[in-house]
């Protein structure tokens, strides 16, 4: 741990903290990141599976390959770096997770507010008219249909859509509000969400990367910690709260 970097003086319980995460704080509960060397993108091609086109080309495929992402994520539990920012919430109260995950583990684990980025893959929305699917309503592997005659999709951002705008604006906001960044477990390539890190040091936080790989915003990065999330988080937070607490 370089954890001695951190200039804990120069932090108070009063800040403002954002925790963005992508698919490597899920890795270590058993959910397959996108891009590592066995991730989803080394076998599947993203167009296909992710993309409006890829949808309308083979919408069964997709819907099949959703449910199944779906089944594992319900299946398997937050780990410690979840629940280690369930706890560094309680140390800095005004604190939020922006996430770039669909699969409801930060929301399981206690963390809150959670700013889902790239939606929920336990919900469906209408294709064609966007409204949401009963929430009563099973989701199926099969297709279903909207009352206005549009197929149900899973509720999550596909290459080439919109970020939720609100949601959106909110990330953003709180990101160049805060004074302590952590971008944990992202491989920090896809945007616009991949800003984020960046606005919020040219804001003036303190940005705090957790990753066992570089990504395209280690150089820059206050603190980059080359070790998994459920090991580096829950050290850092006894860090944190003996120097603060
Ligand atoms: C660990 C670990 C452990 C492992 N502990 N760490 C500007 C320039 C060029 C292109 C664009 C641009 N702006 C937008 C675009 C287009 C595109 C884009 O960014 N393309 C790039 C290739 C450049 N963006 C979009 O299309 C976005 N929409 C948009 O911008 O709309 C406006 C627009 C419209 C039309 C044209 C242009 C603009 C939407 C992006 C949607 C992404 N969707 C997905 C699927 C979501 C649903 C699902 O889950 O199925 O979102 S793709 C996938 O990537 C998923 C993720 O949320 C997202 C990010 O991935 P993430 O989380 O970083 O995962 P990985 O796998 O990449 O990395 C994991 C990391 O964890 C690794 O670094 C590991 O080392 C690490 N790790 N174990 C800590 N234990
Ligand atoms: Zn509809």
């Amino acid at each position: 741990m370089n954890a001695l970097r951190i200039p804990f003086d120069k932090f108070s319980k009063e800040n403002r903290v954002v925790f963005f995460s992508g698919a490597g704080i899920s890795a270590e509960s058993g959910i397959s990141t996108f891009r590592d060397p066995d991730g989803y993108w080394a076998k599947y091609d993203p167009m296909k599976l992710a993309s409006p086109e890829g949808f309308q080309q083979n919408p069964k495929l997709v819907l099949r390959w959703y449910a199944e992402r779906a089944k594992v994520a319900r299946k398997t539990k937050p780990n410690l770096g979840h629940h280690a920012i369930t706890n560094f919430q309680k140390l800095f109260s005004r604190s939020m997770v922006i996430t770039q995950n669909v699969d409801s583990l930060h929301a399981r684990a206690g963390n809150e507010p959670v700013l889902e980025l790239h939606g929920n893959i336990h919900r469906q929305k209408c294709f064609k008219c966007g409204d949401l699917m009963n929430p009563e309503q099973k989701i199926e592997a099969t297709l279903s249909y909207c009352n206005c005659g549009g197929m149900f999709r899973p509720d999550v951002v596909w290459f080439g859509e919109n970020l939720p705008r609100r949601i959106l604006l909110e990330a953003y906001q709180a990101s160049i509000d805060c004074q302590i960044f952590f971008s944990i477990g992202t491989s920090t390539q896809i945007y616009p969400a991949a800003q984020l890190p960046f606005e919020a040091q040219n804001h003036g936080a303190f940005v705090i990367e957790i990753n066992p790989e570089p990504t395209p915003f280690s150089n820059q990065a206050d603190v980059s910690f080359r070790a998994p999330a459920g090991e580096v988080l829950p050290k850092l937070y006894e860090e944190f709260h003996a120097a603060l607490a």
